[in-house]
């Protein structure tokens, strides 16, 4: 996959794009990435990128003549264009995975107020929020939205299909994991995942996955798959409360 970041602070991505998972995915040659200044479309001798909005008000806008520029440049084909913004429907694993199926990615990064609105009709081809949230700018989002999408390309992660069993891949939240030593501060490790019974050590896993999204998201159950089994978990779970 490639992907191109357009921004006014390109070097903010040097260090997020150059260590761990992301590098290796480009070393391995199933990532490339470059991040475009904004600035060098500006087309102006005080290489100005913002003005002030029409009707008044406060706040700057990003140009839209500008940022079409900056577009067109990365843009030789009909590669998805996604602002990140607070008003972009919000990113999810769903999302993610749709996005890592692309072949090219732009990303474009907004500052101050937010950019003329006839870029979006011009030029951006889809919308995305990492949360109800502001912030500086987009390009932290636009890290966000690559590492999450980067990770479930094919071969990123070291071992295949890894992404699939994450929090989220399979509409549930992670139980807990343990590793040695097999006590700390008197804290032991469950029996279960030291006795070798595999299908035990499974349907443990699955049923504290269950308890932790009835915990803390019982809102994701609804859209979860579960089994008949799942379902009678839950419910003793749920009468267990009630007592
Ligand atoms: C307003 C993304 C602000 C308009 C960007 C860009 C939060 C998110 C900005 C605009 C951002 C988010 C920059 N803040 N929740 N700020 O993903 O186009």
């Amino acid at each position: 996959m490639k992907i191109e970041v357009l921004t006014l602070f390109p070097d903010m991505f040097a260090g997020v794009m150059s260590e761990g998972m992301m590098w290796k995915a480009r070393e391995r040659g199933l990532l490339d990435f470059s991040a475009r200044d904004i600035r060098d479309y500006s087309g102006d001798k005080h290489r100005k990128v913002d003005d002030s909005p029409y009707g008044g008000g406060g706040g700057m806008i990003l140009k839209a003549d500008v940022l079409l520029r900056a577009i067109e440049a990365a843009k030789p084909d009909d590669a998805p264009v996604i602002l990140l913004s607070p008003q972009g429907r919000v990113l999810t694993h769903q999302v993610a995975e749709a996005l890592s199926r692309q072949a090219r990615l732009i990303l474009v990064c907004g500052r101050y107020e937010g950019v003329d609105e006839r870029l979006r009709e011009l030029a951006i081809t889809d919308e995305i929020s990492i949360g109800d949230y502001v912030l500086t700018g987009g390009e932290l989002a636009a890290m966000v939205l690559i590492d999450a999408v980067a990770r479930l390309i094919p071969g990123v992660l070291g071992a295949e299909g890894a992404g699939q069993r994450d929090s989220h891949a399979d509409g549930l939240l992670e139980g807990p994991h343990y590793t040695r030593p097999p006590e700390v501060r008197g804290l032991t490790v469950p029996d279960v995942l030291t006795s070798g019974h595999h299908a035990e050590v499974a349907r443990w896993r699955r049923q504290e996955a269950l308890k932790r999204t009835w915990q803390r998201r019982p809102e994701l159950l609804k859209r979860a798959d579960l089994s008949e089994a799942d379902r009678e978990y839950l419910a003793r779970l749920a009468a267990a409360e009630a007592d």
